[in-house]
């Protein structure tokens, strides 16, 4: 058997070893030192809540929200209008009354709502009409779904203290509305900016997005 011995790349300390004794698929067997590992809370998933939210490009905004800490799955999709079964072309267009949106599980008590909403304003431009950087027309807006009174109330309030806050020149351009339905996006649109690292808006928007969020809101995102 072949022991290698781990050590950190920045300090050289010993982090413990792999041995090439262990089962399949890797054959591969790790002892690793307490110290060396990061712990990660798991979600309770028998209580968890769902929210929903549109930012302009669904892409940017599930990249972003699945590095939020008590966030589960994240899907890209449509919502805020009638048209049943919504395509991406369809929702392009602009005519269909769907904003891209976003759907999300999270754990209550890992994350709140409220803390939820300040990634998301973080996320985006809020004071930005029908739109969200490049991407403009009534498909890219931005509104909260608020699924009771409770989450209304969160919403609105915490919109009113950004509008008093004195930081912005315009008023916050996020609609608040009862969620209704969210149809879930084709599935090339999952986990887009995973699947296409290449691709010139992910690399000009997404990741410029996703960076910008992560220095306004580091306390919310997972380690890397
Ligand atoms: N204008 C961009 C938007 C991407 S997005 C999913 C494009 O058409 O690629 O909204």
């Amino acid at each position: 058997m072949i022991r290698d011995a781990l050590t950190c790349r920045r300090c050289d300390a010993h982090l413990g070893h792999v041995f090439n004794d262990g089962p399949e698929p890797t054959g591969l067997r790790y002892c690793i030192d307490g110290d060396a590992l990061r712990f990660v809370k798991s979600l309770d998933n028998t209580k968890l809540k769902t929210a929903t939210f549109a930012g302009g490009c669904f892409w940017c905004e599930e990249g972003v929200f699945e590095s939020i800490i008590g966030v589960g799955d994240v899907i890209s999709g449509y919502s805020g209008g009638d048209e049943k079964n919504p395509t991406y072309e369809q929702v392009g267009s602009g005519t269909t009354g769907h904003a891209e949106s976003f759907e999300f599980t999270y754990d209550p008590k890992v994350v709140s709502y409220e803390d939820l909403l300040k990634v998301y304003v973080a996320s985006i431009d809020p004071l930005q009409v029908n739109g969200q950087g490049p991407d403009h027309g009534k498909q890219y807006r931005s509104i909260i779904f608020y699924r009771d009174n409770t989450e209304k109330k969160v919403a609105e309030d915490y919109i009113e203290s950004l509008n008093k806050s004195g930081k912005y020149s315009k008023p916050i351009a996020i609609e608040v509305v009862p969620f209704v339905k969210f149809w879930k996006a084709e599935d090339y649109h999952q986990d887009y900016i995973k699947n296409h690292p290449e691709n010139p808006y992910v690399i000009h928007e997404s990741i410029p997005r996703l960076k910008r969020t992560k220095q306004k809101a580091s306390e919310f995102f997972k380690q890397d």
